[in-house]
């Protein structure tokens, strides 16, 4: 597979990307995240012992691998330290492997109640955002008035930006969304606090990246969301606020595209999606409801029911070539046994004919029809499967009809959640 791989989500995230970071983690010296924050809900499954991270990379429970927080990142110190100390509470030795970004923009509390707000203000409209401050922390590292980790090294420095930020949001918190404004010497000094806890875990994740990249070791690139929530080439405007694709890997961590030799896309035998926004092959039936159930689709960070629907080809097309996927990973086909009929969406149907590429932003979705392609169902059990030769014929059938119509080979499968229920094929 190559020494430096990226790891990321095809469809609007939710793919299992937690799972296969950690069973390919084994093989590297370092996982880094590269973009996101703690929006992101990645679970691993080790011994039938359940985990939950958000912010820290799914490297974490592989004690020999360094575990990174790329410049791309951003953070909320928060979020951050309840996790180091729940896996801490779990015997996890944390702050010895773990290394953040100097360069990571810092969310402050105001962010979290922008996001909110915003949220509220949009009704029916709304994006569906975790909440979580994700959005406005990166529109002020963009708009260049961001506060960013490195900065607490310099007490003085950091109070005047903050004061600078936290006074502009007030003002949008107050005059804008008529609500109340934050202690700003509060959140002053409980960063300061923080600060003093996470300092000495602050790094130059990029320089630290070309070290291991010099000395031959491999390097594994997390991704979270999905491809089809990227800023840029997603359904904008319902998206995170990050590139989610592949490009993302190199700006979100200073490791240039050329040093990346593969890149893994996770994929889920069907569809899911949370939040609002775009999503022509979603099931409002009992079909719908049954894969929900049967995949336990629920957000990790939320909780919040993820919508469902049959696999989309025509957005996996799309995702495949916007990350230069080198292959695939499969997951959750165990969702699919027992069903009579599977379908697969080959096109989409528009007043102005048929595509087969989906449409830039979410402009024309309201006018799409998917058009499907059925296939034959399995009724015996995938679940925990290890080789290939296992599988039913139909389900054989449906991953080759899927390779086929998504232009790129399955190179992984994966049966189940914990490590050993994989089958790799190349
Ligand atoms: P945000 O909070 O600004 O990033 O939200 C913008 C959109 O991005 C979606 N988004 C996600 N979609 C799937 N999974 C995510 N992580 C959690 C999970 C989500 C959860 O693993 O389940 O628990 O709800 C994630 N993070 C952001 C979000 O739904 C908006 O559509
Ligand atoms: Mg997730």
């Amino acid at each position: 597979m190559g020494k430096n791989v990226v790891v990321l989500g095809t469809q609007w995230g939710d793919e299992g990307k937690g799972k296969i970071v950690d069973l390919l983690t084994d093989k590297v010296a370092a996982v880094v995240r590269f973009q996101g924050g703690h929006n992101a809900g990645h679970t691993l499954v080790i011994d039938g012992k359940k985990t939950a991270l958000h912010l820290i990379p799914s490297g974490i429970l592989r004690q020999h691998v360094y575990c990174l927080i790329g410049n791309g990142v951003v953070l909320s110190p928060e979020a951050l330290l309840k996790e180091v100390r729940e896996l801490e509470a779990n015997g996890v030795a944390v702050r010895d492997r773990l290394r953040i970004s100097l360069a990571c923009p810092i969310i402050l509390r105001t962010h979290v109640r922008i996001d909110q707000a915003r949220e509220r203000a949009r009704g029916n409209d709304k994006i569906g955002t975790t909440g979580r401050g994700i959005g406005p922390a990166y529109e002020d590292k963009v708009s260049r008035r961001g506060v960013r980790l490195g900065d607490l090294f310099n007490p003085e420095d950091f109070e005047a930006k903050l004061r600078e930020i936290m006074s502009y949001h007030n003002f949008v918190l107050t005059e804008y969304f008529k609500e109340e404004a934050e202690d700003i010497d509060a959140a002053l000094a409980e960063l300061m606090e923080m600060g003093e806890e996470i300092l000495p875990m602050a790094a130059d994740v990029t320089d630290m990246l070309h070290d291991f990249r010099k000395r031959g070791e491999h390097i594994l690139f997390e991704g979270a969301q999905g491809s089809l929530l990227d800023i840029d080439l997603g359904t904008y405007p319902y998206v995170t606020s990050s590139n989610t694709t592949a490009g993302g890997t190199a700006t979100g961590s200073g490791v240039g595209p050329l040093f990346l030799d593969y890149v893994l896309g996770i994929t889920k035998a069907y569809t899911t999606r949370v939040g609002s926004g775009p999503f022509p092959t979603e099931l409002f039936c009992d079909m719908g409801h049954h894969l929900a159930v049967k995949g336990n689709e629920i957000g990790t960070t939320t909780g919040r029911s993820r919508r469902c629907g049959w696999f989309d080809a025509v957005a996996l097309r799309h995702a495949i070539q916007i990350n230069s996927v080198s292959g695939i990973c499969l997951t959750k086909l165990d969702v699919l046994d027992g069903m009579e009929t599977v379908k697969v969406c080959v096109g989409y149907k528009t007043p102005k004919g048929e595509i087969t590429r989906p449409p830039i932003g979410c402009g024309t979705y309201a006018d799409i029809e998917p058009v499907y392609a059925e296939l034959p169902g399995w009724s015996e059990s995938t679940v925990g499967l290890t080789s290939v030769e296992q599988l039913p014929e139909n389900a054989k059938a449906y991953i080759r009809f899927l390779e086929e119509q998504i232009e790129a080979p399955i190179d992984i499968i994966s049966t189940g959640p914990d490590r050993i229920e994989t089958i790799v094929l190349r």
